[in-house]
């Protein structure tokens, strides 16, 4: 029996110097210690022993589980401080290491172009209105003044749903819809996308963005048409930018003009980006043809207007200095990021 219980201690020992994690270790006094453990066992047998031996061998066999259990209890602390180390190690923290830089988007240009235009019509005290791209025949060409077959159809290739509805071609019958249900005064701004036929290069897109303007009141001229669009300009492209009127003409006004305004790279010395003329077309506009405004319910006798319409793109074109329309469609970060 002695020898057993001397026989286990030994096979303990060497068990433990082999365990390299705390599952073998756990394992090991199980295997010997525990409730069907093989020392347990041996305990357990003492009954059979004879009297006189039992005290020596029941002390013995403690004195060796008393052995195991320290001994395991000393390489369970050894193992887990090596644990410990290990992790710490793992874990260890770099407090000079930059942080992760966290990129903010930006604006799209032509998002911030806009935002820009309507902010000046808005301190000026315009209102903005809205309205459905898919639109009546009716409101985007004979409320103003484009009568079925009329050639100013051809210059507009216009996506037709069915022979009344088509997708609006300018932002122009949002205007008719705000006159049809509001006494004047109106001073709107009408921004938005529109649609046309054309095929993409790069100054065309089937879709492109219109902002249009439409006052009307009481005693409106041409004078506060003028005034408007100045002040308008001065305050996108600088006080000190010229403007020049040249008559134009348009189905919805009359009189009609196109606006320059001087370069505003070269300052009218001629340069690329004018084309060596020293100004830029940059809207349209004029004085609301009467037809239009008695289509609309208002008494062209009593009352007069002023409207203009721009192109968002050409705009924004020409601010940065952009020579291809498709770059604002493509999503290229290498190109919204410059903005
Ligand atoms: C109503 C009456 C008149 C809007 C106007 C223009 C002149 C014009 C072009 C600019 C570049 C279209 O995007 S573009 O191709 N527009 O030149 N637009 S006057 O006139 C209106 C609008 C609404 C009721």
């Amino acid at each position: 029996m002695k020898e057993k219980i001397q026989r286990i201690k030994e096979l303990v020992e060497e068990n433990l110097r082999g365990a390299s994690d705390l599952e073998a270790l756990e394992n090991i006094r199980i295997k010997f210690l525990g409730k069907k453990g093989e020392l347990t066992a041996v305990l357990k047998g003492m009954g059979a022993l004879p009297a006189e031996e039992r005290p020596v061998i029941g002390a013995m066999a403690n004195e060796v589980r008393a052995f195991l259990e320290r001994e395991i209890d000393g390489k369970k602390e050894e193992l887990s401080a090596k644990l410990r180390e290990a992790k710490l190690k793992r874990e260890v923290i770099d407090v000079t290491m930059p942080g992760r830089v966290q990129e903010t988007g930006k604006l799209h240009p032509l998002t911030s172009v806009m935002n820009s235009v309507k902010d000046i019509f808005l301190g000026m005290g315009f209102q903005i209105a809205d309205g459905p791209e898919v639109e009546y025949d009716y409101y985007n060409f004979e409320a103003l003044n484009i009568p079925p077959d009329h050639p100013a159809r051809d210059s507009q290739d216009t996506f037709y749903i069915n022979d009344n509805v088509v997708l609006r071609s300018q932002t122009s019958p949002m205007q008719i819809r705000v006159m049809e249900k509001q006494k004047p005064p109106i001073r709107i701004i009408a921004p938005g996308m529109v649609y046309r036929s054309d095929a993409v290069d790069a100054t065309h897109s089937p879709v492109f963005h219109q902002i249009e303007g439409l006052v009307v009141d009481k005693g409106i001229t041409m004078a506060d048409l003028k005034g408007t669009l100045e002040m308008f300009i001065k305050s996108l492209y600088g006080s000190e930018t010229k403007v020049r009127f040249r008559p134009h003409h348009f189905q919805f006004t009359e009189p009609s003009a196109e606006v320059d305004v001087s370069c505003f790279v070269c300052g009218g010395e001629g340069c690329r980006v004018c084309k060596g003329e020293g100004w830029i077309e940059i809207l349209g506009c004029g004085m609301v043809h009467p037809k239009v405004l008695s289509n609309c319910g208002i008494d062209p006798e009593e009352y007069s207007g002023f409207a203009f319409g721009l192109g968002l793109e050409r705009i924004a074109m020409r601010k940065y200095d952009i020579d291809d329309l498709r770059l604002f469609y493509e999503n290229d970060l290498r190109f919204l990021k410059q903005f």
